[in-house]
């Protein structure tokens, strides 16, 4: 079973959408193994997002992220990261397909409400930033 990250980006804990996307992930056959809600700090969105610290949109999404709460998951299924990246969409909502938890609930490529782990390694370096565990066994 491999395990990934959902992180319910601020926008989406604020418009109340927690629920509905949890309930997404649950109906897809992700078990949810952990949960937690949390306001990020600057040092966690810069070490999460530090990858992209060159980019001209890096400031504004670490505005964002550390706007609200977040809602942290991680997930196991098999071929979790992958899926999971699926049923999320593309980055940019407008791109997305139909269905796609992007599509139904992102406002842009900044503020789109969710994160998926895009690797299984990067899942276990953004579980271990966010959690401070490993939580693969
Ligand atoms: P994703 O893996 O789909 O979250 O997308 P990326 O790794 O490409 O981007 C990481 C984060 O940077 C996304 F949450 C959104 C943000 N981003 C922007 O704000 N502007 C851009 O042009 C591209 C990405």
């Amino acid at each position: 079973m491999q395990h990934t990250l959902l992180l319910i980006k601020p926008n989406a804990c604020k418009l109340n959408l927690i629920g509905r996307i949890i309930d997404m992930v649950e109906r897809n056959s992700f078990v949810v193994k952990d949960i937690k809600m949390f306001w990020m700090s600057d040092t966690t969105a810069y070490k999460f997002y530090e990858i992209h610290k060159e980019k001209p949109f890096f400031h504004n999404l670490l505005d964002f992220m550390t706007s609200g709460n977040t809602v942290a998951v991680i997930l196991e299924k098999e071929n979790a990261v992958d899926d999971l990246r699926l049923l999320v969409g593309n980055t940019d909502p407008s791109q997305a397909n139909p269905g796609t938890i992007r599509y139904l609930y992102g406002e842009s490529t900044t503020i789109n409400a969710v994160h998926a782990s895009d690797s299984a390694d990067n899942a276990l370096r953004e579980i271990e930033i966010i959690f401070n565990t490993n939580k693969e066994n």
